[in-house]
């Protein structure tokens, strides 16, 4: 008869998922033993870099991905980051090991106790299988439920006795032959009656949101905007994980900001608001005002039930957002409405001394490969970034819908280990670096090579302007003095170049883009919010 662990490992084979992040502990050693030579361990040097490194991965290889972590401390090291793979809708398979089940009553040392409440709310499931031959059809069930819409993280606890038990051989089939398929269209009414609500609208807008790339929707959309003539706003920065919409598009106007009062501003021109993908809206900070401007009407569609029935305002269908579009572009007749006003493009960034975060990304621009990937942690810049590269290709950019920081780091080792193919450049605040800087040595340790860019403002630049926002003065705990990012990678193995100009800002990346190694381009940056 197989073992758990031979028939985990198979149920693992079966669903893609042959690489395996984790850090180790004595309570998940006897999962690991024997270590097939088919899988790919990862390991990160703390939880939160585990997690965030399959976050990454999930989402750029949409697939559910493995993150074992080791008993309560590892959870909880990795907390900040399951609330990101969770608003990112990122599949995600999180196991922790547990202690043996004849010491779990005593309680005895590394007992996870209350092992399946400790990661809520932040999971879609969380279980402890009753006996050690459920095992394999427990992981089965977490992995298909992680990518069931909404696509999110689910925890099992495994005590650490179970691996060698014995399973029965048809029963561990049937677990590992399993699949389920969650993509479901909109009812044929509904997508009619939203295609004449479109077509006969005097001034319809589309926003595009994350899940729309998520989701292999983006042809639909651009299908979609250019069919009826919409222009097309991305979702508020901040929830914006993913684009929804390639933004060197004519119909593309730009990011909308993320409060109420000013999103109703944006769009007041609209008499409908078709929003795809997105939650409505990712707001921070409040700026109160009417959530919708006079007249309009606003139709969501998302998969995500939750982000349906929690929206101030609107309609919502509930439904996969590509297939949903793709039936709402056949259902829609070509528009004779005038064409949007063209994409005005990036705004021109003379060089300046010091250099600020713009002048950057606009070098980053001149270098940046077509096929490349972003994936974005600064704060302070992320608006200039988007509209200094307007990215236009699918699965080009990854941020973290969640806003916790720790993310960008592992997350772009997490995506380039899964787009082996396409350059990835994970562009950093200096402050974010340090939420999760054992990344480094990940990025080292698998020759992973991505190329960091660190923008060095010495300061927490975003919460100066929240303060301004929020009428906050004195506050302190605001700059970062002496934050020496280039030599603390050096220290993990990561080769290091410091740059001052914009010239040198160019060649540095386009040297560290061409390396066949992880780099860090570091610039000294002006401090401040940069928005273009
Ligand atoms: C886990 C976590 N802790 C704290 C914060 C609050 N926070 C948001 S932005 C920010 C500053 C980030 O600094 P840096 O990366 O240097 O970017 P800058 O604002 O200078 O562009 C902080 C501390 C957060 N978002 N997540």
């Amino acid at each position: 008869m197989p073992t758990v662990r031979d028939a985990s490992f198979d149920l693992f084979r079966a669903q893609g998922m042959t690489t395996i992040f984790g850090n180790p502990g004595s309570t998940e050693l006897p999962m690991l033993a024997d270590f097939p030579a088919d899988f790919r361990y990862v390991l990160g040097l703390q939880e939160a870099v585990v997690v965030g490194m399959a976050d990454g991965f999930a989402q750029a290889s949409r697939r559910t991905a493995i993150a074992n972590l080791h008993t309560a401390p590892g959870v909880g090291n990795a907390m900040g980051a399951i609330f990101n793979a969770q608003a990112n809708h990122s599949p995600l398979l999180i196991t922790a090991g547990q202690q043996a089940r004849a010491q779990m009553t005593m309680q005895a040392n590394l007992t996870n106790r209350d092992a399946t409440r400790l990661p809520h709310p932040l999971v879609k499931w969380s279980y402890e299988p009753p006996r050690a031959a459920d095992v394999p059809h427990a992981l089965a069930r977490g992995a298909l439920l992680a990518s069931l819409p909404p696509a999110g993280p689910v925890f099992v606890s495994l005590p650490m006795d179970d691996w060698d038990a014995e399973v029965d051989e048809l029963d561990a089939q049937e677990a590992i032959g399993r699949g389920v398929d969650g993509r479901a269209v909109a009812a044929p009414d509904s997508v009619r009656r939203l295609a004449e609500q479109l077509d006969s609208a005097e001034s319809p807008v589309l926003v595009a949101g994350p899940d729309i790339d998520a989701g292999g929707g983006w042809d639909a959309a651009v299908g979609l905007a250019e069919r009826q003539r919409l222009p097309v706003w991305a979702t508020p920065a901040p929830g914006g994980g993913k684009l929804g919409f390639p933004e060197g598009h004519p119909n593309f106007r730009g990011v909308l900001p993320p409060a109420i009062g000013p999103v109703a501003q944006t769009l007041e021109e609209h008499d409908l608001i078709l929003v795809a993908g997105s939650s409505v809206f990712p707001y921070y900070p409040h700026i109160p005002g009417p959530l919708l401007p006079e007249k309009a009407t606003l139709v969501a569609i998302t998969s995500d039930p939750d982000e349906a029935a929690r929206a101030p305002m609107g309609q919502a269908i509930v439904a996969d957002v590509a297939l949903t579009l793709a039936a709402l572009l056949e259902a829609v007749p070509e528009s004779t409405r005038p064409a949007p006003e063209p994409n005005p493009g990036p705004t021109e960034i003379p060089a300046e001394d010091p250099l600020n975060s713009s002048t950057v990304h606009s070098a980053l621009a001149e270098v940046f490969p077509e096929d490349g990937i972003v994936v974005l942690e600064s704060p302070s810049s992320t608006l200039a970034l988007r509209n200094q590269l307007r990215l236009s290709r699918p699965g080009s950019y990854h941020f973290s819908a969640g806003g916790g920081l720790g993310f960008g780091l592992p997350a772009s080792i997490g995506v380039q280990l899964a787009q082996p193919d396409r350059p990835v450049v994970c562009v950093i605040g200096e402050g974010s670096v340090q939420y999760a800087v054992s990344a480094f040595w990940s990025a080292v340790a698998y020759d992973v090579p991505v190329t960091f860019l660190v923008l060095r403002n010495s300061e927490y630049a975003i919460l100066k302007w929240f303060a301004e926002v929020e009428s906050v003065s004195g506050a302190p705990g605001l700059d970062l003095p002496e934050l020496d990012t280039a030599a603390i990678a050096e220290g993990y193995g990561i080769a290091a170049h410091r740059v001052r100009e914009r010239d040198q800002v160019r060649e540095a990346l386009a040297a560290a883009l061409a390396s066949s190694k992880p780099e860090l381009v570091e610039v000294p940056v002006a401090p401040g919010m940069w928005l273009f």
